[in-house]
C-alpha cells in the first residue's frame, strides 16, 4: 500500500535519503507517518531544501481542479500583490473562490479589517476576478477563524475544501489552526516553515461531519519574491515576527534610505516627502545622502546594512526602477516579500532592489 507523509504529503519511500518522502522504515500499524524531512523540521527546526518543480506543481493543481469543491485562495497580507498573481488566479476563474488574506497580525493594530477588505476588493476588481467572499485572518494568532468557518460552511455545499495559493502564504498554518480550533486535536498536524515549498503534495484531512475534508496543497513558488533571490540564512530576519512598527523618515531631494543591503529608495524629485517604512524589525533601515551611496553600499553591505550576510552581499546584483507618485493620493512602493514604503505626496523615487525581485506601486493599504 502506498503511504504518504502527514506533514508534507510526499509519497513515502525507503530507498533514497536525498529524495522527497524518505523514511528509514514504514510502520504499517501507524495511522500517520512523517518523512525524515518533516521529522527534522518539527524536531530540530531545520529543513533540507527539497522542492517540487513548477511542472510538478502545475500537474498537482490541474488534477485537483478537476474535482468538485470550494477553493479557498490564500494570500499574504504583507505581500498581497506578490501572492495574488495571474499564474494562480487565472486557473481559478470559473470556480467558486473564497479569498482569505492571512497574516493580519503583521499589520498595525490601528488598521480596521473592514478597511483592508475594501482595499482588497479594489485590488480584486482591478484583476477582473470574482470571489464569493473575502476574509482577513491570522492563522498565527487565530484572528477571525470563526467568521471564516461560517463562510466555509455556507459556501462549500457538502463538498471538500481546497486551500490554494503561493508558497509561504500560510495555507498549512491555517489548516492547522482550523483543526486546533474546531476539533479536539491540540497539535499541528501539517508541517510549516519559513522556507517556501514546505508542502510537497496535496494532504487530505477529514474534517466535516459529512466526512468531507480540508485539503492542503503545495504553494506556487514565486521566483520574483525576494526569498527566491536571497539565501535562507536571512529569511529569519526578513520575515516579520509580529506587528510591524512603521517608521517615518522625512526626505529632501537627494536623500535616500537603505533597506539592509537588499534595496534602497532615493528621492529624485520632491521635497519634504515622508517615506513610512514597513519592514521586519531585524532589517536595518539607514538614511543618508544619495551622494557617494554606491561606495557606502560597497563598504557597509552585509555589515552595517543587513541582511544579507557580507559573504552573500559581495555576489549580489541589483536592478533599478523609477516610480512617480502622484499628488492625489498616498501610494505604496512594494518589494515583493520584503515589505513596502508608503509615500505621502508627489515624488519621483528611484528604487534599487536585488535582481529579479518584483517592485511595484499600488494605492496605499494603510
Ligand atoms: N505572522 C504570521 N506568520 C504566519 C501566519 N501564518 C503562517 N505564518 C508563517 O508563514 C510561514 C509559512 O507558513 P506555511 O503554513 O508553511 O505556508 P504555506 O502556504 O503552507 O507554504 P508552502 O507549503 O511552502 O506552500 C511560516 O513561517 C509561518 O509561521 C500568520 O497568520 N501570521
Ligand atoms: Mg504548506
Amino acid at each position: 500500500m502506498i503511504r504518504y507523509c502527514q506533514g508534507c504529503g510526499a509519497e513515502l519511500q525507503t530507498i533514497d535519503p536525498n529524495k522527497k518522502g524518505f523514511i528509514p522504515s514504514i510502520d504499517e500499524k501507524k495511522e500517520s507517518l512523517y518523512c525524515k524531512r518533516c521529522f527534522r523540521l518539527n524536531n530540530y527546526n531545520e529543513m533540507p531544501k527539497i522542492l517540487s518543480t513548477n511542472e510538478e506543481y502545475d500537474k498537482i493543481i490541474a488534477d485537483l481542479l478537476e474535482k468538485k469543491g470550494l477553493i479557498v485562495l490564500i494570500v499574504d497580507l504583507f505581500d498581497f500583490t506578490g501572492t495574488f498573481i495571474p499564474r494562480i488566479i487565472d486557473k481559478l476563474r470559473n470556480k467558486t473562490v473564497l479569498l482569505v488574506a492571512n497574516k493580519l497580525d503583521l499589520l498595525p493594530k490601528s488598521v480596521k479589517p473592514s478597511h483592508i477588505v475594501e482595499w482588497i476588493e479594489s485590488m480584486v476588481n482591478r484583476m477582473f476576478f470574482r470571489v464569493a467572499a473575502i476574509h482577513v485572518v491570522s492563522s498565527k494568532k487565530g484572528y477571525y477563524l470563526d467568521d471564516l468557518m461560517n463562510t466555509i460552511d455556507f459556501l462549500r455545499q457538502d463538498q471538500d475544501v481546497y486551500f490554494m495559493g503561493c508558497a509561504n502564504v500560510g495555507k498549512s498554518s491555517l489548516i492547522n489552526a482550523l483543526i486546533k480550533r474546531f476539533t479536539p486535536k491540540e497539535d499541528d498536524i501539517i508541517s510549516t516553515s519559513p522556507i517556501p515549498g514546505t508542502t510537497l503534495n496535496s494532504i487530505k484531512i477529514p474534517f466535516f461531519l459529512d466526512n468531507k475534508a480540508l485539503i492542503d496543497t503545495p504553494g506556487l513558488i514565486n521566483e520574483n519574491n525576494i526569498l527566491s533571490n536571497i539565501l535562507p540564512a536571512s529569511y529569519d530576519k526578513i520575515l516579520p515576527k509580529g506587528e510591524i512598527k512603521p517608521i517615518t523618515y522625512q526626505l529632501q531631494k537627494g536623500n535616500m534610505i537603505f533597506i539592509g543591503a537588499m534595496a534602497s529608495f532615493s528621492l529624485l524629485e520632491g521635497d519634504g516627502v515622508s517615506f513610512t517604512c514597513y519592514f521586519a524589525a531585524d532589517v536595518t533601515v539607514h538614511r543618508r545622502k544619495m551622494d557617494g551611496s554606491d561606495e557606502f553600499l560597497q563598504k557597509h553591505g552585509g555589515e552595517l546594512l543587513t541582511p544579507p550576510t557580507r559573504e552573500e552581499f559581495v555576489n549580489l546584483e541589483y536592478e533599478e526602477k523609477v516610480f512617480e507618485v502622484s499628488s492625489k493620493k498616498k501610494e505604496d512602493i512594494v518589494i515583493s516579500g520584503l515589505g513596502f514604503i508608503s509615500v505621502n505626496k508627489k515624488a519621483k523615487v528611484l528604487v534599487k532592489a536585488i535582481k529579479n525581485t518584483d517592485v511595484f506601486k499600488r494605492g496605499a493599504i494603510i
